[in-house]
């Protein structure tokens, strides 16, 4: 089966979607996603102008063989860009061998290791009592697992509270004393509110030092929550060895890591107990398949990033990833804005019982109407830009 065409189709349905469509001589198309969040024509110039003409007439088959030409002949490896690229390119193709075989994607990867998959949308609130209304709502809804983001006294809305629009980089205040202060009451009060059975998981988005990482997860382990996410940035993965030794909260990270090297000492010194790399940034499922199985000899779990600027292709690809791989933990659900349903056709759901289903449908289910695409052109947006209180700019 011969690749003949390859396009990258842009689109704004509510966010910027970056949407690969690689078809074949045999009638048989597949999809994959290439956004990444603040830099989206960035991968469409990648795509469009290096890769796509390396592809035409190759086996739409050779997925393996595609991923490491296009890994090891770039020179320049790894990095969000060029991953992002290798990952719709990937994607696209599982998506196409698995439509072939007549099968949904999780069959071809090794068949279903469960019915459906746990998985945790976002509450969030200007201030504790919203928060906590939000909860109570989406325990409504059937959410066994729910993340917890608040409006900090002292900073405002901070990471996770306040949607960043369209346009040039908002300016945004951190202060890591005031988050300090207020993140453990705020986390109690849910669980207090709650009971103990609710899985409850926080974001500190790389906004803190490692010790004051190491306070926070001692200082929270009487929450049990379900995990601490992306507490410090890890380019130097060793700085989890200081929050480990002082706590046993669980520990989330990797929605940011591209390859599997961003988390090898994390992996096999047991720093982490979830790795949350997805699709769309680390090299497709050929890659994130690797570094599951890698996890798996330490009794890490996965948990895919479903932000909404994951697409919805990869959330499919990620769905049908987490009904196979063994040592699956949860999966990410932020949903995504209401126009991305006029031009993404979704096979999976959620069964309002706080699980996802995968759906049936030959390959990841996803397909996108081209048409519909273009009534939602690309508007350039951008991640925020954080500030200290003194000016030094820190991590968003
Ligand atoms: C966050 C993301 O969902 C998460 O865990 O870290 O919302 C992240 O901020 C965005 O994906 C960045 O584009
Ligand atoms: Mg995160």
């Amino acid at each position: 089966m011969k690749i003949t065409a390859a396009r990258v189709i842009v689109c704004a349905p509510g966010r910027n979607f970056v949407t690969l469509k690689i078809e074949t001589d045999a009638g048989i198309h597949g999809i994959g996603d290439a956004t990444v969040n603040g830099r989206e024509l960035s991968v469409v110039s990648y795509l469009q102008d290096h890769v796509v003409p390396t592809l035409i007439g190759r086996d739409a088959h050779a997925i393996e063989d595609i991923w490491q030409m296009l890994y090891r002949g770039c020179y320049w490896r790894r990095g969000p860009i060029t991953m992002a690229a290798i990952a719709a390119v990937d994607v696209a193709l599982w998506d196409i061998k698995a439509k072939a075989a007549g099968m949904p994607l999780y069959q071809l990867l090794g068949g279903a290791s469960r019915s459906r998959m746990l998985c945790y949308p976002h509450a969030r609130g200007t201030d504790l009592p919203a928060l906590l209304e939000r909860v109570a709502a989406l325990r409504g809804e059937g959410y066994r697992a729910i993340r917890l983001q608040c409006g900090i006294p002292g900073i405002g809305d901070s990471y996770g509270v306040k949607r960043q629009g369209p346009g040039l980089p908002e300016e945004q205040v951190w202060d890591i004393g005031k988050y300090m202060r207020f993140a453990p009451k705020m986390l109690q009060a849910v669980r207090d509110a709650v009971g103990e059975e609710v899985e409850l998981l926080h974001d500190t988005h790389h906004r803190i030092t490692p010790i004051d990482a190491a306070r926070l997860a001692k200082e929270v382990e009487p929450v049990n929550l379900y995990w601490l996410e992306d507490l410090v940035p890890a380019e130097n993965q060793e700085v989890y060895r200081l929050i480990r030794q002082h706590s046993v909260t669980r520990l989330a990270l990797g929605e940011i890591f591209n390859s599997i090297h961003d988390c090898r000492e994390l992996i096999q010194e047991q720093l982490i107990d979830f790795i949350r790399v997805t699709p769309v940034h680390a090299g497709g499922i050929t890659q994130v398949r690797r570094i599951a199985d890698f996890a798996a000899l330490w009794q890490i779990r996965t948990a895919c990033h479903g932000a909404g600027d994951m697409s919805p292709v990869t959330f499919g690809a990620a769905l049908h990833f987490g009904r196979w791989v063994p040592n699956f933990g949860i999966q990410e659900f932020a949903g995504h804005p209401r126009e991305a349903a006029e031009v993404f056709r979704c096979a999976w759901s959620y069964d309002g019982d706080g699980h996802l289903l995968s759906g049936e449908a030959p390959g990841h289910g996803v397909e996108i109407d081209e048409a519909a695409a273009e009534r939602f052109p690309y508007r350039r947006s951008y991640l925020g830009n954080v500030r200290l209180e003194d000016g030094t700019a820190w991590n968003y």
